[in-house]
């Protein structure tokens, strides 16, 4: 090989390096869950880091998809045997959030922190942790660099036992950052009221567990996590509307929900 064609070899080969970092930039496509009634479909490896994850509901009921991080020495079964005995958190498992309550067609996403582990995504709906079968997947120290989050146009606190926002939220896209000041583990579902129902209609369809026809589109919020340090954002488009921030989680010892507790508010977005 002459040296003219050598270069050139090697001309070309640093341009696809450069057009390969380019791509690389961009950002990794999202961790992209689809749930349908049969259960999960999604990768089974996810880098560790923040990452942006998206959640679609092809299925006729609502879902969710909650990420849980397995401990050693448990496997998905062993969770699901669990949660069949009653359990709603089998020991050593941690919540690891993931996006809540989501209306069949609506696809919601978010960004959230995941580390190295066994993972599993279920759904906690109407009884769908006994009967659905959960998604294992691993998450793998690759060195991947964070997906970055959008700037936040609103932060929501989760307190005990109430939301709070820091401005109103607007009609369009809007980015939430979700903090947990607890000191319990919350989470958020997010509902548009159809036109002439109100938080009550809501909050008495979420008890009946029936196939009553719903009061309210749920668009997905974000669940619990174990660590309430864990900082997620949420991404979103409103339409104007009235709004119900709504969050399921059991009162300790109790059959009560913290929205029975007065976990419950009703916004309207202009
Ligand atoms: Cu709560």
């Amino acid at each position: 090989m002459n040296i003219g064609r050598w270069a050139t070899l090697l001309a070309v080969y640093l341009l696809s390096l450069g057009c390969q970092r380019q791509v690389a930039d961009k950002g990794a496509p999202p961790f992209r869950i689809v749930a349908t009634d049969a259960g999960f479909e999604a990768p089974d490896r996810l880098a560790a880091g923040l990452r942006h994850i998206v959640f679609e509901n092809h299925g006729t009921e609502i879902h969710e998809g909650m990420l849980v991080k397995l401990p050693k020495g448990m496997s998905a079964a062993d969770y699901v045997a669990a949660v069949k005995k009653g359990s709603l958190f089998p020991e050593g498992a941690l919540d690891y959030s993931g996006l809540g309550l989501t209306s069949p067609g609506v696809t919601a996403e978010m960004w959230s922190r995941v580390d190295p582990g066994q993972y599993i995504i279920i759904c906690w709906n109407k009884g769908h942790d006994k009967t659905t079968p959960v998604h294992s997947f691993t998450v793998e120290e690759t060195g991947a660099a964070d997906d970055r989050p959008p700037k936040e146009d609103v932060v929501m606190k989760l307190f005990d036992y109430r939301f709070e926002l820091d401005r109103a939220l607007r009609r369009g896209v809007q980015v939430i950052r979700i903090e947990t000041p607890g000191p319990n583990m919350h989470e958020v579902d997010i509902y548009r009221l159809h036109e002439g129902n109100t938080v009550e209609d809501l909050k008495r369809w979420r008890k009946q567990h029936e196939d009553s026809p719903s009061p309210a589109e749920a668009l997905g919020g974000v669940l619990d996590s174990h660590d309430i340090d864990r900082i997620v954002w949420l991404r979103k488009e409103f339409v104007p509307g009235r709004y119900v921030l709504h969050c399921e989680m059991p009162v300790t010892n109790t059959k009560l929900t913290h929205a029975d507790v007065g976990m419950v508010r009703e916004i309207e977005i202009k």
